[in-house]
């Protein structure tokens, strides 16, 4: 997969290897590959990148700043709005207003898009979930910022249906996880790198080049909660990832952090499988087609892995509404497969 505004030299194209390198330069040097590049691009992936900086400073006081708890406010799907929630949305809207690059933004906290600039320069659309793992924030365990990059294809003032595109023509997608350390994971369509966030220099560093998504481990992560609500076939899969066949590795280990960033990182970086699938209570599951299956799914395909509802690629789903939800499974190739033999 590659997209037009793919970072031009990539890992393992002869290159030495560039670890270490700060995220900025990583961006200056893939618009330094593309002669047409107006810098455009580079600018609002350096805001995004400012952004994640200004949240992680807030996350990493949550205890002390008076930032925990709710705001009292329900957001655009019906979730409780977290205070830390509420600063993360109006950052990333302040920050990628600033600099005339993007013209829109559609944020899971918000009902509609939120119009930033109609310069002329405005020329992309970006999607975002500001904090992923609401439910985790007050407790101290990962949470996450989630976000993706669509041209804008047309001079005039940006709108509600310019959002409603398939993945598959995201430009850059990628997210922030706020955990041990706070790590920046993001891609053109090409090779998907992961930085670290070094607060002593105040930057990230290229910490994980080239990251693939291994081919199989026997890791599950799915809310086993809600298993009396499944399909009979995620249920069958699910007492087969169980059952005991030492040559098949299982039964598998079960991970679930209750964080999808945290979830999908440790599946993008060790393998297995995660899932959110349909239930009874959740025909069309839980997550959100624009702020989180679309990101994660073009991270996991440039990285070798899937993106799929169980029945269809998530990238060619062409969305009806913002905050759309849609049934998830991201993993490795094997492991994605065998819940699919399960499906039909
Ligand atoms: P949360 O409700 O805490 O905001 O998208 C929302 C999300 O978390 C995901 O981050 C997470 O994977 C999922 O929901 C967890 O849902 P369950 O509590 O139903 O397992």
């Amino acid at each position: 997969m590659s997209s037009p505004s793919s970072f031009q030299s990539e890992p393992g194209d002869g290159n030495p290897s560039r670890v270490g390198t700060t995220l900025e330069t990583y961006i200056f040097e893939g618009m330094l590959g593309r002669p047409e590049a107006r810098g455009y691009f580079t600018s609002l992936l350096n805001q995004i990148a400012l952004a994640a900086k200004m949240v992680t400073s807030r996350v990493r006081r949550a205890g002390l700043a008076n930032v925990l708890g709710t705001t009292g406010d329900t957001n655009a799907t019906g979730d409780s709005v977290q205070k830390l929630d509420q600063e993360a949305h109006e950052t990333l809207l302040r920050v990628l207003g600033r600099r005339h690059h993007c013209a829109a933004a559609a944020s899971e906290e918000e009902e509609s898009i939120r119009v930033l600039s109609t310069a002329a320069s405005a020329s992309y659309l970006v999607v975002f979930d500001p904090l992923d793992g609401s439910s985790n924030i007050d407790v101290n365990i990962s949470i996450g910022t989630i976000f993706g990059v669509y041209r804008k294809m047309h001079d005039g003032v940006a709108t509600e249906q310019d959002f409603l595109r398939p993945g598959r023509e995201l430009q850059a997608a990628g997210y922030v996880i706020y955990g041990s350390s706070t790590q920046f994971v993001i891609t053109t369509g090409g090779a998907v790198h992961c930085f670290t966030y070094d607060p002593t220099v105040g930057e990230f560093l290229l910490s994980h080049e080239n990251i693939r998504v291994p081919e199989h481990h026997p890791t599950y992560s799915i809310n086993e909660g809600n298993a009396g609500r499944w399909t009979e076939g995620v249920k069958k899969w699910n007492a087969w990832v169980k059952g005991e066949a030492k040559a098949e590795k299982r039964p598998y280990s079960l991970r679930y952090v209750g964080t999808l960033v945290a979830d999908a990182h440790r599946t993008l970086l060790r393998g297995g499988i995660f899932a959110y699938p349909a239930d009874v209570k959740a025909p069309n599951g839980k997550l959100r087609l624009l702020y989180e299956a679309n990101p994660l799914s073009f991270i996991f395909e440039a990285a070798g892995g899937v993106g799929t509802t169980g029945k269809e690629r998530i990238l060619d789903i062409v969305p009806t509404g913002l905050h759309q939800r849609v049934p998830l499974i991201l993993g490795s190739t094997k492991n994605v497969a065998e819940l699919q033999k399960f499906h039909e």
